[in-house]
């Protein structure tokens, strides 16, 4: 039996590939394994039946042979520590590519969300203009750090690992702020990680989700 990710059934996206499932896909599409996508509306998250996969009723989660992950980190570690293609063999890389893959949800993406939830959410707020340009500084000064890291190099520490798949997958969540553009090795290096075929493969995957979404509601 094949794994199955749960997915938005209509994602608030729109089909442009921010929401989480991309990254199991990617990643299941780099390791070259099929995988069935159960779609959820909004209500089901918080039902019994989704809760039980993740405990605060997101998506995505993954299920093969009677194991339930949450998070896309662990899921996307998990992927990369059973298949070959995702984490390095020798000990020290792998456990370097580990921290990227940490470094992408623990200290990158909680400023993005932040910058996200303050564009979307709180634009109507008097405080809204005068708070915007410290939230941005902060992602600034995450992107400056990763910019010096990256350097010249075409991925964060060697070959393409998970590391790299989760980092580009939160810093692509940045790009309608125009953030990622005032650092022109990190708008290359998304760039790059867009080009690979799973990658296109999954983002492909997910907007027919939507645009089949579409037709049936039209
Ligand atoms: N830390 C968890 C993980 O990495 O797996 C976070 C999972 C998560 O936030 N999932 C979101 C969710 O299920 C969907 S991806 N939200 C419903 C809820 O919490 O009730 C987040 C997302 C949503 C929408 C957009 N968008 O419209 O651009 C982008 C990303």
């Amino acid at each position: 039996m094949p794994p199955i990710v749960t997915a938005f059934a209509t994602s608030p996206d729109r089909g442009r590939g921010l929401a989480r499932d991309v990254r199991v896909r990617w990643a299941l599409e780099e390791v070259g394994e099929p995988y069935d996508i159960r779609l959820l509306g909004f209500a089901e998250l918080k039902q019994p039946a989704h809760l039980a996969r993740s405990p605060f009723g997101q998506i995505p989660t993954y299920e093969e042979d009677g194991l339930a992950l949450f998070e896309t980190g662990s899921i996307v570690l998990h992927i990369g520590q059973s298949r070959a293609e995702l984490l390095p063999a020798d000990p020290a890389a792998r456990a370097r590519a580990i921290s990227w893959i940490f470094a992408a949800v623990n200290t990158v993406e909680p400023p993005v969300i932040e910058l996200q939830n303050a564009v979307l959410l709180e634009h109507d707020r008097p405080w809204h203009g005068e708070r915007l340009p410290a939230v941005k500084d902060r992602v600034r000064d995450r992107l400056e750090q990763l910019s010096a890291h990256l350097g010249d190099a075409e991925w964060l520490d060697g070959a393409f690992s998970a590391g790299d798949l989760m980092m580009v997958h939160v810093l692509l969540r940045l790009r309608p702020s125009g953030l990622l553009d005032e650092f022109h090795n990190l708008a290359a290096y998304v760039a790059r990680a867009e080009a690979r075929p799973a990658y296109q493969r999954a983002f492909a995957a997910q907007l027919a989700v939507f645009e089949a979404a579409l037709q049936g509601n039209p």
